[in-house]
Formats: C-alpha cells, sequence, structure tokens
C-alpha cells in the first residue's frame, strides 16, 4: 500500500433515535447494526469497517447520548466516550424532522471536548420538506455557531452518505489501514447474532419491556453448509410478569422473536441457522453491577 492510504476512525454521535445505526449500515451497504424505531436501542459501540481502494474508514457506531436513569445508561455513556477519545473526526446526527432538542444540546457539549473535525449530519431528509430542513440548517449555525459543516441525508435512502464519506477523507490521515482489509467489524459473529435477537425484541415486545432485555449467547456451533449454524440463547427479563408476556400464549412471540431474529442472521452468515431461545428472569439486572458486567455490560469505575 503507497504512502497515499487514507486511513482513520470516525465516531457517529447523536442522541438517542436519530439514525446512527441505520447510518453505520448504510455506509456498509449491509446491516450489522440493529435499529429500531424506539429510542436506546443501541448500548454498545461497534465498528463498521468501510473499505475502498484508497482508504479505510472504521466508523463507530454508538449508544444514543442522554442524561443517565441507571447503570445501564452509565455503561452505554462510557461507550461513546471510548469511541470519541480515539476518534479522528465525529459525526454529529441530528433529526431534520424533530429538530433540536435539549438531547441535542448534551451531544454538543460532549462535542466541545473534541479537538477534531465535526460533520453535523441533518437525516432524515426523506420526511421533511426542503424548506424544513433550510430552517434547521439557520437554526444550528445560529444556535450552535456558524462553523458547522453541515450534510443532508438520509440513512434509510442511502441519500448524501456518498459525500460525506468524500469529505471525511480529506480530514483523514494518511497512514496505513487500522484493520485487516477483510474485516467487515470489531464484533464477533455470537455477539452479532445476539444483538439480532435483542432488536426483535424491540421491535416485537411493547412499553418497557425490550429496555429490561439482555441476551447471552450459550452455544455458537459453526457447521459445514448446509448444515445449519446451531445458535441457543437465553433472553433475559427484569421481572417473572414479563417472561410470561415475551413467551406469549403457547409461545407464539417467543417463536415469532426467534423465527425473525433467525431470518436476520442467516442473512448475515449466508448460511441456514438452527436458533433455540430460552427466557430467564434476573431481577431488576439493570441496577446491579455484578449482574451487568456478567451480561456483557461492565460499569466502568467512577473516576
Ligand atoms: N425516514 C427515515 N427514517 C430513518 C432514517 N434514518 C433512520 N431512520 C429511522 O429512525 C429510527 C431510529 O433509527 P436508528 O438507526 O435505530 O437510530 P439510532 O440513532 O441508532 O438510535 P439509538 O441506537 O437508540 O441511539 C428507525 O426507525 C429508523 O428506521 C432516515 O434517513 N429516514
Ligand atoms: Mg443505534
Amino acid at each position: 500500500m503507497g504512502s497515499d492510504f487514507i486511513s482513520g476512525s470516525v465516531a457517529i454521535l447523536g442522541r438517542p433515535n436519530v439514525g446512527k445505526s441505520t447510518f453505520l449500515n448504510a455506509v456498509l451497504k449491509q446491516k450489522i447494526a440493529i435499529v429500531s424505531p424506539r429510542p436506546q436501542t443501541t448500548r454498545d459501540s461497534m465498528a463498521g469497517i468501510y473499505q475502498d481502494s484508497g482508504s479505510q474508514i472504521v466508523f463507530y457506531d454508538t449508544p444514543g447520548i442522554h442524561q443517565p436513569k441507571n447503570q445501564l445508561s452509565h455503561y452505554m455513556l462510557h461507550e461513546v466516550e471510548e469511541v470519541l477519545e480515539g476518534a479522528d473526526a465525529a459525526l454529529f446526527l441530528a433529526d431534520a424532522k424533530e429538530g433540536l432538542t435539549d438531547e441535542d444540546y448534551l451531544v454538543v457539549e460532549w462535542l466541545k471536548k473534541f479537538k477534531n473535525p465535526v460533520l453535523c449530519l441533518l437525516n432524515k431528509i426523506d420526511q421533511v420538506p426542503e424548506g424544513r430542513v433550510q430552517e434547521l440548517s439557520g437554526r444550528i449555525k445560529s444556535e450552535l455557531g456558524e462553523g458547522w459543516l453541515l450534510f443532508r441525508v438520509s440513512a434509510l435512502k442511502g441519500k448524501g452518505v456518498g459525500e460525506v464519506v468524500g469529505q471525511l477523507k480529506k480530514f483523514l490521515p494518511r497512514q496505513e489501514p487500522l484493520f485487516p482489509n477483510e474485516d467487515l467489524t470489531n464484533k464477533t459473529l455470537r455477539e452479532l447474532a445476539a444483538e439480532m435477537v435483542r432488536e426483535q425484541c424491540f421491535l416485537q415486545l411493547k412499553q418497557e419491556i425490550p429496555y429490561g432485555v439482555a441476551v447471552v449467547i450459550e452455544e455458537f456451533e459453526e457447521k459445514e453448509p448446509p448444515q445449519p449454524v446451531v445458535i441457543q440463547a437465553t433472553i433475559y427479563v427484569e421481572k417473572d410478569s414479563q417472561k410470561g408476556i415475551l413467551i406469549g400464549s403457547q409461545g407464539r412471540r417467543l417463536k415469532a422473536i426467534g423465527s425473525a431474529a433467525r431470518q436476520e442472521i442467516e442473512r448475515l452468515l449466508g448460511q441456514k441457522v438452527f436458533l433455540e431461545l430460552w427466557v430467564k428472569v434476573l431481577k431488576d439486572w439493570r441496577k446491579d453491577e455484578a449482574t451487568l458486567k456478567k451480561l456483557g455490560y461492565p460499569v466502568p469505575k467512577k473516576k
């Protein structure tokens, strides 16, 4: 690789639900990050590695920035912090439909500590008339400062994504790739499979229930195709009452969650999957540091 090769890390930042995970998938033209219509879907940061002949850009999806409410929130915000510390540039995603909210100002506070370039992306432009987008651009410039580089995008439709990648290349260092060029993400297939089960919980369960869901893969047995990959997973909920709701009458809801998650995992692996799910109760796990750690969400020590 010549010395002209461009490579760097880019943090995707924003309040919950603005479309960060959708944007990561759009850049990669492949779905690896889970997406749902509800805020605080993403809990862990995740790298998605974009590559072309002259560059490698490691995009980091992050949990939405919010006021922390419990120990899980502290874990999530620490994930954002770590990504930001290592980033060569950041994308500040805003929702063109919703406009600026208090949480967006929280994101701006975070960005004040960040010394590298920031691009502001007005996402979901497919949902609003051009006039509204212009109005929001004006508001950002007058309230947040003239200096913002603004981009209009629709992560859902893949619009404007190429322009953002093009602009980032101007800011990123000339250096060797950070990851081997066949890598797509820093997550294991096991971790991605757990996330896809959790995604279906977000899509198919109402109210508070998905927020109290954690998924642990117990078994992930790779097999030679056409044999299916065998995956066994436990879905943890916080209360006894939630277990019944999740399973549903005659096990119908759990079956629907399993079937949809299986299809998503099959798409990702390009191979048939046999997915078996169990449901267990772990009382109030989001409040307990030891349990959080066991479920893969180690809460950082207070500084
Ligand atoms: N119409 C439209 N919807 C979008 C667009 N981008 C994202 N969405 C939708 O917005 C919702 C939230 O998208 P996510 O990608 O999960 O948002 P996020 O910022 O990752 O959210 P958290 O992980 O909760 O912080 C989903 O229903 C997406 O389909 C877009 O460009 N246009
Ligand atoms: Mg997300």
